[in-house]
């Protein structure tokens, strides 16, 4: 089982997604523990107020750092100290599919959702790991939070029913994914190709195969030099570049 904190003034946003799909149904097997916290609930101030100008001046406003720090605390006693505490953030280091299958073998993890500005550069203190998602202005850090959440769960023995599945992802192999078809075999005069409805399982191996190479050196020649690939991958690699020539 594997534990997840995450701190938040919007509870909402992190409540609603998790009650549908498979996150949702591996919490309410309690294969996965999501536990939300409402930062204004540790507030201490009548108003419940979680944010403040800034220092020096300028726009916006900054979350104030000592809800957060009495938030880790409670989160701390729960738990049982030391804490991974992971904020996101654009100036964190990318969070990759790597980076989700180490996450995935910590028992507990505590996730601090950003707001405004951001936090007050001395909750950093407290902070293990700040990771971005990619290079865009979000209002805040509860989606990044979602896909942290989410990428890592996937990994937790149990919470995606089919574990091949989870192995056999296009990331995992470090390649784009092959082409997926179902029935019907023909729609609007667009064929499922012969070679799926053949029953050569050897023959499919090998298309789906080549399928994703072909994708990964047209969509994404980046991650060609981090992939796994065996004899026959670089075999087919060679062949397709061979084939783009004079095409680009
Ligand atoms: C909290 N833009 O952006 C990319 N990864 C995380 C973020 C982010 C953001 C705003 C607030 C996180």
């Amino acid at each position: 089982m594997m534990t997840f904190d995450i701190v938040t003034i919007f509870p909402a946003m992190i409540e609603q997604p998790l009650s549908a799909g498979i996150l949702g149904r591996a919490i309410e097997r309690g294969t996965l523990d999501v536990k939300v916290r409402d930062l204004r609930d540790f507030t201490t101030d009548r108003h419940r107020v979680v944010d403040d100008v800034p220092y020096g001046g300028g726009p916006g406003m900054v979350l104030k750092p000592d809800p957060i720090f009495r938030a880790l605390d409670a989160i701390g006693a729960d738990r049982g100290a030391p804490l991974t505490v992971i904020m996101t953030s654009p100036q964190g280091r990318r969070f990759t599919q790597a980076e989700a299958e180490r996450l995935s073998g910590l028992q507990h993890i505590v996730l601090l959702c950003g707001r405004y500005e951001g936090f007050d550069e001395r909750v950093r203190e407290r902070v293990t790991e700040e990771l971005s998602i990619g290079d865009y202005v979000l209002t805040g850090g509860e989606l990044p939070a979602l896909v942290v959440l989410d990428a890592v769960a996937r990994f937790v023995p149990g919470v995606v029913g089919d574990e091949q599945s989870v192995a056999q992802d296009s990331f995992s192999r470090g390649l784009l994914d092959h082409p997926h078809y179902t029935r019907p075999p023909e729609i609007d005069a667009l064929r499922v190709p012969d070679v799926l409805m053949s029953g050569n399982h050897a023959e499919i191996r090998r298309w789906r195969k080549r399928e994703a190479l072909s994708r990964t050196l047209e969509r994404r020649p980046d991650l060609l030099d981090d992939a796994t690939l065996d004899e026959e991958d670089e075999q087919m690699l060679r062949e397709l570049k061979g084939a783009r020539h004079g095409r680009d």
